[in-house]
């Protein structure tokens, strides 16, 4: 049988998917590609993923999952006693989907429009209108979130899959600065989860 294999790239949601990995013991290989550089990987890619986007994940039986929760629930599945998830009939379920959504749905997305808005609309003031609204809506949003995280993690006494986002999340713009000024307990629980081995060495690996 073959091994889980991770498309992602350095400094990419795909270190989410990464460290879910390490902490499930799941065998996998990693595929590291400049995901925007035209070339056979991204070729590859788009064949697997039309957005181009990773992480993009190959199950064993060759089937193929793009999206970091969609994945972040499969690893679940496969390794309940990993604590990635909340179980159905624990109390911090509610708020771990709610959570988990809430970064995928609204925040992710604003990497994607901000990041580089001529992509999206008119270079010039359209593209700069596009950047200041969509920060200042991710800035609301992480404003949101904070005032629902928890001590030490996320959600409270428990380690979850949303510790692994705010770690990565964290290292993106703004910057950490951002986070320690305006959302002291999100950086907070993205220190607590640094400390844990497989996280931390991801992170080295995408982040120094
Ligand atoms: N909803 C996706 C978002 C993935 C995503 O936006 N990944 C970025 C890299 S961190 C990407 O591939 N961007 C390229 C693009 O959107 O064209 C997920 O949660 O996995």
């Amino acid at each position: 049988m073959n091994d889980y294999e991770l498309i992602g790239s350095p400094g990419c949601g795909s270190a989410i998917v990464e460290m879910a990995l390490s902490i499930t013991g799941i065998p996998h290989r990693l595929t590291e590609l400049p995901y925007l550089e035209p070339g056979p990987g991204r070729d590859r890619l788009l064949k697997l993923n039309p957005l181009g986007q990773v992480p993009t994940l190959i199950l064993p039986d060759g089937a193929v999952m793009t999206e970091s929760a969609a994945i972040i629930l499969h690893l679940h599945d496969v390794s309940p006693q990993s604590g990635l998830v909340p179980e159905p009939t624990a109390p911090e379920r509610v708020r771990f989907l709610n959570l988990l959504f809430r970064l995928v749905g609204a925040v992710y997305p604003t990497f994607t429009y901000a990041d580089d808005p001529p992509k999206w609309t008119l270079p010039g003031p359209a593209a700069d209108r596009l950047r200041d609204t969509v920060m200042e809506r991710r800035a609301n949003l992480w404003r949101e979130i904070e005032a629902q995280v928890g001590k030490p993690h996320v959600l409270g006494k428990r380690f979850s899959a949303l510790d692994l986002y705010v770690t990565v999340m964290t290292h993106w713009r703004p910057n950490k600065a951002w986070f320690i000024q305006n959302c002291p307990a999100l950086a907070a629980a993205a220190s607590q989860a640094e400390k844990n081995p497989h996280v931390a060495a991801v992170l080295e690996r995408h982040f120094s």
